[in-house]
């Protein structure tokens, strides 16, 4: 073989390997994951049991197909996942023992909300709908210590049951918000109360609910995060007594321990709500 139609073969394989995304120089196979491994195997033999079981058929199976294509275009998959299946996460991960429960983190959350100075309130539009609510609480150890200095960390859908970054048209961190307690543990933090949350009726989880006659709403809620140093984070929401929707929620979250009063004020006609958030020691 000529040089010259060796370099034009060299440079030829090289071209086809960048194509293909293959590593030129060769990198050791990563390691095989035996925690994957297992799940894996467990999850096509279930899989396959249930397609023998209902004997689906390959239109079945294509529109199947195209329904997660669909959700992934519309980037649905978060909020499809979080209804269907993180409500078995949270409970396998978390014991009480003592400590607030955990509930389900959402598809909503976003780690750099503004850290607030006190007075607190949630950064909300000049013409925020909805009724004015007071959400306070303290942040204690299991072993019943005010925790001063905890970061907690709220964020909630405004009146329309909708959620700021995952919506157009709201402002960026509408109704989302970092801060800390005060030397007592204690918070106090002004916002407006939630609505009940629709999953959007034109997106493909909310064509399947509807086509499985199942009610797409979640119970208003306040999505809550707190740190300290000192113990384990908590994820968690608090719900309203009352709400229509507690015993049926599309993500099948509600615990009864996080359901608050929601209390109307005689004066103002505002509303207000508390609970105290109680964390495991590290
Ligand atoms: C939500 O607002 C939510 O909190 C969960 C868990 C699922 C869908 C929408
Ligand atoms: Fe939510």
């Amino acid at each position: 073989m000529s040089d010259r139609r060796r370099r034009l073969i060299l440079l030829a394989a090289l071209g086809l390997c960048l194509l293909l995304h293959v590593p030129v120089t060769a990198q050791p196979a990563p390691p095989p994951n035996p925690r994957l491994a297992e799940v894996y195997s467990d999850l096509l033999e279930n899989l396959e049991t249930l397609i023998k079981k209902h004997r689906i058929t390959f239109e079945e199976y294509r529109q199947a197909t195209g329904f997660l294509v669909e959700a992934g275009k519309q980037g649905e998959i978060p909020l499809l996942m979080d209804v269907l299946l993180s409500v078995a996460v949270d409970d396998v991960n978390y014991s009480a023992d003592g400590g607030t429960e955990s509930n389900v983190e959402g598809p909503f959350y976003v780690p750099d909300a503004p850290m607030l100075e006190p007075p607190f309130e949630l950064p909300r539009r000049a013409d925020e709908p909805g009724d004015d609510l007071l959400f306070s609480g303290s942040v204690l150890s299991v072993d019943g210590k005010p925790l001063s200095g905890a970061v907690v960390d709220i964020w909630q859908a405004d009146a329309d049951g909708k959620y700021s970054r995952f919506f157009a048209g709201i402002p960026s961190n509408n109704l989302r918000g970092r801060l800390k307690t005060d030397a007592k543990g204690h918070f106090e933090v002004h916002t407006v109360v939630p609505a009940s949350y629709e999953i959007p009726k034109a997106g493909p989880t909310g064509q399947l609910l509807a086509a499985l006659g199942k009610p797409a709403f979640r119970p208003a809620h306040i999505h809550v995060k707190v740190f300290h140093p000192e113990c384990l984070p908590l994820t968690t929401q608090i719900y309203f007594e009352g709400d229509p929707w507690l015993s049926s929620d599309v993500a099948r979250a509600v615990k009864p321990s996080l359901i608050a009063k929601l209390e109307k004020q005689k004066k103002s006609g505002d509303y207000a709500c508390s609970h105290d958030f109680v964390l495991h020691r590290r």
